[in-house]
């Protein structure tokens, strides 16, 4: 099954039904290329500083750099991307939040061989979600063209469904190809992996993923982006890093204050509080 094409004009309604439907689906060129050679500029003397991974899932030849929010204005506006978000609240429609799970590029240079085909949702220590319960909702923007030879993520569509911990080998798999400015939406469900770089350029794509959040976030952004720059940040963006209450009670400070306060920044006092009605609804069933 091949990878659904979709234009940038789609509705969040119709990249959420495909994604309940093939765990993936690529937007052509939701934002232009010259976003991502900003992206690129801004972070290059983190790439540069950064080292290899160590091991075959993080790739020997490929550098993973992160802590977009602190390190990339560019950056921020892709993690906001309106189309993602509302995509991302109806794939995870029946929690009372979500919030970002991590920012990284992920850089794959030439010489690197498959990453492991794996489940994003894998990181929760292997908990088996139901089948059709998706945590996560993931981005993989291509900052430069993603091809087959120079290591386009390799997707198998459908596999959301698939029964958990299973392994496929890359001949089971197609590359999500794309030009950059495209994205590859995939869910914490779907079986995907690094694609092999057999060219001589660096393919650079920049993971975001979001998660729902009473889930641990795999990239710890209170720590990540320094509280002096987190002060500078816009609000919405604040509640995205999770300073904010998820389900009802989740990461409250002190006396049930909102988490905002630890910042000292002026803030709606009532944005950042769990929502009673809704967690209400779950327990009573009502709404489902
Ligand atoms: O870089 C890619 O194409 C995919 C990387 C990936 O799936 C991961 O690191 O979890
Ligand atoms: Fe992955």
């Amino acid at each position: 099954m091949a990878v659904e094409r979709l234009s940038p004009k789609s509705s969040p309604d119709h990249v959420a039904e495909i994604l309940a439907r093939d765990g993936c689906a690529v937007i052509d060129k939701l934002v232009s290329r010259s976003t991502f050679d900003r992206v690129r500029s801004e972070l290059e003397p983190w790439f540069e500083a950064n080292a290899m991974g160590r091991d075959e899932f993080s790739g020997h030849h490929t550098k993973r750099t992160g802590a977009l929010i602190a390190r990339s204005a560019t950056a921020r506006d892709v993690i906001q991307n309106p189309l993602v978000l509302d995509t991302t609240k109806r794939v995870l429609a029946d929690a009372t939040s979500y919030r970002l799970h991590l920012t990284q590029v992920i850089a794959i240079g030439p010489g690197e061989s498959e990453q492991p085909i794996h489940r994003d949702q894998w990181a929760f220590d292997f908990f088996p979600f139901p089948s059709g319960y998706e945590v996560q909702c993931n981005t993989l923007w291509a900052m430069t063209d993603f091809t087959e030879e120079n290591g386009a993520t390799r997707v198998i569509p459908g596999s959301n469904t698939f029964p958990d911990k299973q392994q496929f080998t890359i001949a089971e798999t197609e590359p999500a190809e794309m030009e950059a400015g495209s994205v590859l939406l995939y869910t914490g469900a779907l079986y995907h992996g690094g694609g092999p770089n057999r060219s001589t350029e660096t393919r650079y794509g920049l993971n975001i993923t979001y998660a729902r959040s009473w889930l641990r976030q795999e990239e710890n952004q209170y720590l990540s982006v320094p509280q002096d720059i987190a002060r500078g940040l816009p609000e919405p963006l604040l509640r995205l890093m999770g300073y904010a209450r998820g389900a009802y009670a989740l990461g409250y400070i002190d006396d049930l204050r909102d988490p905002l306060n630890a910042l000292g920044r002026a803030h709606d006092e009532n944005a950042g509080f769990g929502d009673l009605e809704s967690t209400t609804q779950k327990v009573t069933g009502a709404g489902n």
